[in-house]
């Protein structure tokens, strides 16, 4: 899978996705993330990128040629038109769904914005998707774009190992996960509880399954509507 991000501050992505799991899985050819500086394209001759809006008002927004011309060099790379996602607070609230449903493409480009957005007519020209990552205003798009990354990728088989993939389905039947816990059995006069040490794999599945269950109840009661429940559980809980 390709990440093309365009974005005037090609460093913070570059150093934000070099970590971990992510740069694990760029070092081993899973992944790659080409950050490109929008600011390398724009024909001022100040290396200007933004104006002020007509209309007036306040901020200044991004001019529309040189964020086509960084998106058409990502397009002339490739040989298509991948799904572009602009990273902005007016839109859907990114989900877990998405970022498997994005996981499926082998190239997807994400566009930041800064200041105060980017001319309306270069997003009708080039954008796929509008994708928010909560309703809270941040000051542009690369913390979401990395955010999204991060989620994406890890859908990405060969990314996560099969240890990691199978135990981390969070959301995916809207049930938090439980709790977990490691050495050592006793810790700050708190011990682990008992079942977990009783090697009866069947009453551990058990007592995970009713921890998602009250947990979600207590700290996501909203998920609860849609979370995939038999009906002994609805029975019991709701
Ligand atoms: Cl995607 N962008 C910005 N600038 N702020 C946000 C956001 C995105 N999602 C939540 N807040």
């Amino acid at each position: 899978m390709h990440f093309h991000i365009l974005t005037l501050f090609p460093e913070m992505i570059e150093r934000g996705l070099k970590y971990s799991i992510i740069g694990r899985a760029v070092q081993n050819g899973y992944l790659t993330v080409h950050a490109v500086n929008i600011r390398d394209f724009t024909l001022d001759r100040h290396k200007k990128v933004d104006d002020y809006p007509y209309g007036g008002g306040a901020g200044m927004v991004m001019q529309a040629q040189p964020v086509y011309d960084a998106w058409e060099s990502v397009i002339k790379k490739i040989g298509y038109r991948p799904r572009t996602i602009y990273l902005t607070p007016q839109a859907v609230v990114f989900h877990q769904r998405m970022a498997k449903e994005f996981a499926q493409d082998k190239n997807l480009i994400f566009l930041c914005g800064h200041y105060e957005g980017i001319d309306e007519r270069v997003l009708e020209e080039i954008v796929t998707d509008y994708v928010s990552i909560g309703d809270y205003v941040l000051t542009g798009g690369e913390l979401p774009a990395m955010v999204m990354a991060d989620a994406i990728a890890r859908m990405v088989p060969g990314v996560l190992t099969n240890e990691q993939s199978g135990c981390t389905e969070s959301l995916e039947g809207n049930l938090l996960e439980y709790p977990q816990y490691s050495r050592p059995k006793e810790w700050n006069g708190k011990a682990v509880p008992d079942i977990l040490l009783s090697g009866d794999h069947a009453k551990v599945d058990a007592w995970r399954r009713e921890q998602s269950i009250l947990r979600t109840m207590q700290r996501r009661p909203d998920l609860l509507a849609h979370a995939e429940l038999t009906d002994k559980e609805r029975k019991t809980y709701l």
